[in-house]
């Protein structure tokens, strides 16, 4: 398994095989504070290459690279 599949897998808490804004929100909480809905969806976004507003293993892989 790469790195990448294990980070996405890490992302991906329901392992349905997608990130959404929410599992990336999660995914990102600071100590010091939390990362709005607007920025999590706008994260998502910019890699989200098929408009369906999750981010699949392939847009991932992209994104990271
Ligand atoms: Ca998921
Ligand atoms: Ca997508």
């Amino acid at each position: 398994m790469s790195d990448k599949r294990a980070a996405f897998d890490r992302i991906d808490t329901d392992n349905d095989g997608f990130i959404t804004a929410d599992e990336f929100k999660a995914s990102l909480q600071t100590p010091d504070g939390k990362v709005s809905d607007a920025n999590a969806a706008a994260i998502v976004s910019m890699a989200d290459d098929n408009g369906d507003r999750r981010i699949d293993f392939d847009e991932y892989a992209k994104f990271v690279r």
